[in-house]
C-alpha cells in the first residue's frame, strides 16, 4: 500500500517525442539498464523538460531553472515509460551539478501518471563541478509508467542545473542494511532516577552470568555485580543478559556500564533530563500549530510562515468545502495542529492527543506526585505565555478550538456531527512547508467516531477551563451534548478504509469505545444520569480492556476507565473500576519482568504496531495509574523502567526521542523538518518521539531496507521511512504523559 503520494503534476503531455520509437525494456529480473540516451548522446531524445529551457551542453543536458517557483515539480527534467517490475531492485545513478552553489535536485522515481507516487527520491545538494550520485531502491509496483525525474523548482532566484550519465539499472542485488547498532551494553542513555529502578540489557553470545561494573565519569568502579543470562529475546531473535544496579542510588552525569569487554553510552543518574523531556515533549505542539506563525524567538531555528492561512499558494483553510457530493457548505477550519509530518488535520487522533494533554493537567492535580504548576503559566515558551492561564492548557485549547469548528452546523444534514478530518487532495512530496502546500484542502464526510471524540474532549474540557474561561468551558459543554445527541442518532456513520488519499484514513469500524469514553468524560463533568447510565449500562464498563495494547487513537476504552478511576465522582461502582486498573497494571508488569529489554509490551508473535514506541508509553501509563492510585512502588518502577526502552536500552541502542541520547532518532517523516533533505530546513525538536519499530513496514524503503525484520528491528531513522519514522501528535502526547510523571517521580 502506498500511502505517501507525490506530486508531479500533469507531465505527461511533456514526453519527448523520440520516446514512442524505441523498444520497451524487458520484463524480467535480468540486470539491464532501462533510461534510453542517459549519456545524452544522442542530445535530449527520450527526455522531456517542464518549466525550463534545457539542451545539449558540455556532453550532458543543462537546464537553466526560472527563479521565482513555488514547488519542486514546477521545473523539471525527466523521462517516462520505465518498466518496473514488483520486487526488483535498481540502482538509479547520475552526474548532476548547480551553479550558483547553494541547490539541490529532488530525484525521484516514480508513477508518472496521477497519483505520482514516488518509489525511492533523494534530493542531493549540488555543487557546481557535479558529483556522481547512487541509490538502490525495490520497486514495490509492477508498471510501464515508471519515471524518473529530476524536480528543480522552489528557488527564489535562475540557476543552471547540469546533468549526465543517467542509469537506472535493474536487477542489481538488494543492499544489504545493517543498522550501527554500537556498544552491546544496553542502557536508557538519557537518565535514571537516583531513587528509581536502573536496569539495562547485554547482548552476548555467553550463555552464564558474566560481571558487571557501573563507571562514573572519571573512570571509577562505583558498583559491580554479575549479569542474569535471560536466553534467547523472541523481540530482538538476540541472546541476552540483563543487568540491575538499581542499588546505586549516587547522581552524576557520564556514567558507563561496563559488560563482556563492552562499555555502554554515557548517562546520568539525575533528575534534570526528566525536567527537560516533560517540557521539551509538550513543547513539540506549537511547531505543529497551524494557521499561525510559528515565532522564532519562541523557537529558535523553527520559525517559519502560517500555514493554510488564505495566502497562495496555500489555499487555506478558511473557507473549506466537503470532498465533491458531502456537503453544500464551507467551514472555517483554520488552526489547530498538523497530525504528524503531513499537512492533514483529524479529529479523531486530535481527540486522542488533546485528551492526553488534559490527563497530563489532570493527573497533576489529583495525583499524590504530581505538581500542578510544572506545566502552569510561562513554562512552554508560547504566545500565550502570561496569560495567567496553565500552558498546557493554553496548548490543547488550540486543538479544541479546531475541534469545534469542525462540527457540523445547525441546520444542516447530520448538524451536531463533526467531519472526520480535513486534508489535502492529493499526497504532497517532501520537503514542504505547511505555507508552501498548494493542495486544495476538502472536508470528509462526519463520523460517529469523530462526534464522540469531539464529545469526549469537549466534555473534559468543560471541567478543566471552568476555573479560567468559563465562557470556554460553557461553549465546550454545549457542543459535547449536541455531539453526543448527533452520535446516538447516527451511531453507525464509520470512516472507510479506503479514504486515504491526500491524507491519512483513521478508520474505525468498532465505535463502542468511543460511546463510553464520551459517556464518561460528559459524567465526570456534569454527574448527569444520562451520561452515567450510558457508562453502567455499556459492556465496555466491565469488559476487560487491558491487552497488549492498552489504548490508542482507534481504541478509547481506557482512556474512560482511566479518567473514571483517577477523577472524583459519585460512579457507584468506583472501586471496581480502580480495581480493574490495578489487575490491569499487574498484567504489563508481569510481561515487563518477562521482557529482558524490560518494556511491558509483548504483542503477539512480537509483531510491532504502526508507533510502537506509544504504545509501550501508554502500557506504561496503565501502570503508572496504578501507582497513582494505589501508592504501591512496584508499579511506579514499572512505569519509570518503560521509559528504559524508549530512550535506549533496546536492540538498535537508539534513543526515540530526538535530542535525548547519544544515538538518537532526528531524520523523522516529516515535511517541515527536512534535514536530511534539505540543508536549511531543520531536525524536529528536541522532544519528538519517532514511531519506531513497525512490523508491517508498509512503506517502500522500509520494504527495502527491513525485509524480514524482527519485531524490535523493525525500525529506520531515514525520513522516507513513513510507517517507522514519524512523528505524531498523539505519540507525543503519551511522551507528554510519561515524561511529566518521570519527572514527578524525581
Ligand atoms: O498512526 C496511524 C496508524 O495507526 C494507522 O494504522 C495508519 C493508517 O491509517 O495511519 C497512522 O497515522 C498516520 C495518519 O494516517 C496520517 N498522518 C500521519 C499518521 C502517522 O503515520
Amino acid at each position: 500500500m502506498n500511502r505517501r503520494r507525490t506530486a508531479l503534476l500533469s507531465l505527461t503531455a511533456l514526453l519527448a517525442a523520440g520516446l514512442t520509437a524505441l523498444p520497451a525494456g524487458p520484463a524480467g529480473a535480468d540486470a539491464v539498464e532501462r533510461i534510453r540516451n542517459g549519456t545524452f548522446d544522442d542530445g535530449a531524445a527520450s527526455w522531456w523538460t517542464s518549466g525550463v529551457t534545457a539542451g545539449p551542453a558540455g556532453g550532458g543536458l543543462c537546464a537553466d531553472v526560472p527563479g521565482g517557483t513555488v514547488n519542486r515539480w514546477d521545473a523539471a527534467v525527466g523521462q517516462n515509460d520505465l518498466a518496473l517490475v514488483k520486487g526488483e531492485t535498481y540502482r538509479i545513478a547520475f552526474r548532476a551539478s548547480g551553479a550558483p552553489e547553494g541547490h539541490s535536485v529532488r530525484a525521484v522515481v516514480g508513477l508518472q501518471v496521477a497519483p505520482y507516487d514516488a518509489y525511492h527520491e533523494a534530493v542531493p545538494a549540488l555543487d557546481a563541478d557535479g558529483d556522481t550520485h547512487t541509490y538502490t531502491f525495490t520497486s514495490p509496483v509492477d508498471t510501464a509508467q515508471g519515471q524518473v525525474a529530476f524536480q528543480l523548482g522552489g528557488a527564489a532566484t535562475p540557476w543552471r542545473f547540469c546533468l549526465d550519465d543517467v542509469s537506472l539499472l535493474g536487477g542489481v542485488p538488494p543492499e544489504a542494511y545493517e543498522p550501527d547498532t554500537g556498544p552491546r551494553v544496553r542502557v536508557n542513555q538519557v537518565a535514571y532516577l537516583p531513587r528509581g529502578p536502573k536496569n539495562a540489557t547485554l547482548v552476548t553470545e555467553a550463555a552464564g552470568p558474566l560481571p558487571w561494573r557501573l563507571d562514573d565519569a572519571r573512570g571509577t568502579a562505583v558498583a559491580r555485580g554479575r549479569t542474569v543470562p535471560r536466553g534467547v529475546d523472541p523481540s530482538s531473535g538476540q541472546n541476552v543478559h540483563s543487568i540491575d544496579f538499581g542499588r546505586h542510588r549516587g547522581s552524576g552525569t557520564g556514567f558507563t556500564l561496563v559488560a563482556d569487554g563492552e562499555t555502554s553510552h554515557p548517562f546520568d543518574i539525575g533528575t534534570a533530563a526528566y525536567d527537560r523531556l516533560r517540557l521539551d515533549a509538550a513543547k513539540f505542539y506549537y511547531t505543529q500549530r497551524s494557521g499561525t506563525p510559528v515565532r522564532d524567538d519562541l523557537r529558535p531555528g523553527y520559525g517559519r510562515a502560517a500555514g493554510h492561512v488564505d495566502v497562495a499558494p496555500n489555499r487555506g483553510d478558511g473557507s473549506v468545502p466537503c470532498q465533491p457530493g458531502v456537503c453544500a457548505y464551507t467551514l472555517d477550519v483554520t488552526g489547530g495542529w498538523y497530525d504528524a509530518g503531513d499537512h492533514g488535520k483529524y479529529v479523531v487522533n486530535g481527540g486522542i492527543s488533546v485528551w492526553q494533554l488534559l490527563a497530563t493537567h489532570e493527573r497533576a492535580l489529583h495525583a499524590r506526585t504530581g505538581d500542578p504548576g510544572a506545566l502552569g503559566d510561562g513554562t512552554l515558551a508560547l504566545p500565550e505565555s502570561g496569560n495567567g492561564v496553565p500552558d498546557l492548557l493554553d496548548e490543547a485549547r488550540w486543538e479544541l478550538e479546531f475541534l469545534l469548528k469542525m462540527q457540523v452546523p445547525d441546520g444542516e444534514p447530520l448538524a451536531g456531527m463533526a467531519h472526520h478530518k480535513i486534508h489535502d487532495e492529493q499526497w504532497t512530496g517532501l520537503p514542504l512547508l505547511p505555507s508552501d502546500d498548494p493542495q486544495k484542502r476538502e472536508l470528509h464526510p462526519p463520523s460517529t467516531a469523530a462526534t464522540l471524540n469531539l464529545a469526549a474532549t469537549a466534555a473534559q474540557a468543560a471541567r478543566l477551563y471552568a476555573a479560567y474561561d468559563p465562557g470556554f468551558a460553557a461553549t465546550a459543554l454545549t457542543a459535547a451534548r449536541k455531539a453526543w445527541t448527533a452520535a446516538l442518532a447516527h451511531p453507525d456513520v464509520l470512516a472507510p478504509e479506503s479514504d486515504g488519499t491526500g491524507g491519512g484514513a483513521y478508520p474505525d469500524r468498532n465505535v463502542a469505545d468511543e460511546f463510553y469514553w464520551a459517556a464518561a468524560e460528559l459524567y465526570l463533568t456534569t454527574g448527569a444520569r444520562e451520561y452515567r447510565d450510558h457508562v453502567l449500562d455499556s459492556p465496555v464498563h466491565t469488559a476487560d480492556l487491558f491487552g497488549p495494547v492498552a489504548f490508542d487513537w482507534a481504541a478509547t476504552a481506557v482512556p474512560a476507565r482511566l479518567d473514571l478511576a483517577t477523577v472524583p465522582s459519585r460512579l457507584p461502582d468506583r472501586d471496581r473500576v480502580r480495581r480493574s486498573v490495578r489487575a490491569g497494571a499487574d498484567r504489563y508488569l508481569a510481561t515487563l519482568k518477562a521482557h529482558p529489554y524490560g518494556m511491558p509490551y509483548a504483542p503477539e508473535g512480537q509483531k510491532y504496531d504502526w508507533g510502537s514506541t506509544h504504545q509501550i508509553l501508554n502500557n506504561a501509563v496503565v501502570l503508572a495509574t496504578a501507582h497513582d492510585l494505589t501508592g504501591d512502588a512496584k508499579y511506579r518502577d514499572g512505569a519509570l523502567q518503560s521509559m528504559d526502552y524508549v530512550l535506549g536500552r533496546n536492540a538498535l541502542n537508539v534513543s526515540y526521542v530526538t535530542g535525548y541520547g547519544e544515538v538518537a532518532s532526528r531524520n523523522q517523516h516529516s515535511r517541515w523538518y527536512a534535514r536530511q533533505l534539505d540543508p536549511n530546513s531543520p531536525h524536529p525538536p528536541a522532544g519528538s518521539l519517532a514511531g519506531g519499530p513497525n512490523s508491517s513496514i508498509q512503506d517502500p524503503l522500509a520494504q527495502e531496507k527491513l525485509k524480514g525484520c524482527v519485531g524490535q528491528f523493525c525500525y529506520i531513522d531515514d525520513i522516507q521511512s513513513w510507517s517507522t519514522n514519524e512523528i505524531t501528535v498523539n505519540w507525543n502526547a503519551a511522551l507528554t504523559w510519561m515524561a511529566s510523571y518521570a519527572a514527578d517521580q524525581g
